[in-house]
């Protein structure tokens, strides 16, 4: 098959941006691409060999380079990925390894048959950022304690203090001062939602297929509450998190973005993205008042992925819910850190002069 210019812009796409996603399939959105002569540090050629990242318009993936035999090359413009703002997506370049590389693009959020609050779908676009690959642990928050740079917090439950399991009980200050204290932030709800289902609208990490105790930690049907893993104590039928990554990645390379822990995102929360009007369309939309500290009207922040305590239905990556964010009444939420690309370069770079340091300190 000859691929269609959109099948070859889309493949530029996902060079561009350094590290495509895998799983994806059609539909999806199309992605703006420009051809600009100048742009050669973000430019790539479309005549290159390599695996297809994405399909293109339904292709399964496949060789690029299936120009037919005998046909001359076509000429090779230079191409960038440009949001319709004129906001060049840019490469991934590097990263903390305990991070994922999300490439920037559109992506469909949302979804017109579900309940009030996750409508209407829309083609958001979202710069390259990075998102931890797990939910953060109970001994990483402990850790940040220790250090004075997090708030005493966590959970009220027996049996959820393990090191490895997800913190849960923190409050949303809690979880920004955490990502904060390792250079990171909080995802945007739409960055989290994009990390969670890819660009193809799916309903679940791994598609479209129900959340069941294989693929996630949910109220199973079958299984019942943190798939019927006991709690210590008075009521073990309650069931607890799981230690991280238990289940299998989505294509990104993160873990437990369908159930486990709930985890909350930097935005207040709208009761619809139409009620949210622009703040929540565009590119990389941050919700009311762009995500600012006081935001006239609104007094919830959002939490995302259901958990352990709810079925599957509560764990899709519509799903949305609203809790204040100071956790009075209290629950049980976690959360995961994302960064930007220059705090991701940042945080390689701090990493690697410590490292230095201490085999200096240790020679
Ligand atoms: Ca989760």
């Amino acid at each position: 098959m000859v691929p269609s210019r959109v099948a070859v812009l889309s493949l530029a796409v996902s060079l561009v941006a350094g590290c495509g996603d895998a799983q994806t399939r059609g539909p999806k959105p199309a992605p703006a691409v420009t051809t600009e002569p100048g742009a050669a540090a973000d430019a790539v050629e479309t005549g290159g060999g390599g695996e297809m990242g994405e399909g293109g318009e339904g292709g399964e993936g496949g060789e690029m380079g299936e120009m037919g035999e005998g046909e001359p090359e076509p000429p090779k413009p230079q191409l960038r990925v440009m949001a319709p703002d004129g906001t060049p997506m840019l490469p991934c370049d590097e990263g903390p390894s305990e991070m994922a590389c999300i490439p920037g693009g559109a992506f469909i959020r949302g979804t017109d048959e579900g309940a009030e609050n996750t409508r209407p779908r829309a083609d958001v676009w979202i710069q390259t950022f990075w998102m931890d690959e797990n939910e953060v642990t109970h001994a990483e928050y402990k850790a940040c304690e220790a250090a004075r740079q997090c708030p005493k917090s966590g959970p009220q439950y027996v049996d959820f203090d393990r090191p490895q399991q997800p913190i849960n009980g923190v409050s949303w200050f809690d979880a920004k001062a955490y990502c904060e204290a390792q250079g990171k932030r909080l995802p945007s709800e739409a960055e989290w939602e994009k990390a969670a289902r890819g660009v193809d609208g799916r309903l679940f990490p791994w598609g479209d297929e129900e959340a069941t105790c294989e693929l996630a930690i949910i109220k199973g049907k079958a299984e019942g509450r943190g798939c019927g893993l006991k709690k210590r104590g008075e009521k073990p039928d309650t069931g607890r998190v799981w230690e991280v990554g238990s289940r299998p990645p989505n294509q990104f390379g993160l873990y437990d973005m369908s159930g486990n822990s709930f985890e909350w995102v930097h935005d207040w929360y709208a009761r619809s993205y139409a009620d949210c009007g622009a703040a929540c369309e565009g590119v990389n939309p941050r919700g009311p008042c762009d995500g600012a500290d006081e935001c006239p009207g609104y007094k919830h922040k959002t939490v995302r992925g259901g958990s352990w305590y709810w079925p599957a239905e509560n764990a899709t990556t519509v799903y949305r819910r609203a809790h204040v964010p100071n956790n009075q009444p209290f629950h049980h939420f976690g959360f995961r850190c994302a960064a930007d690309l220059d705090q991701a370069s940042r945080i390689v770079m701090v990493r690697a002069a410590q490292a230095e340091l201490d085999g200096a300190t240790a020679g």
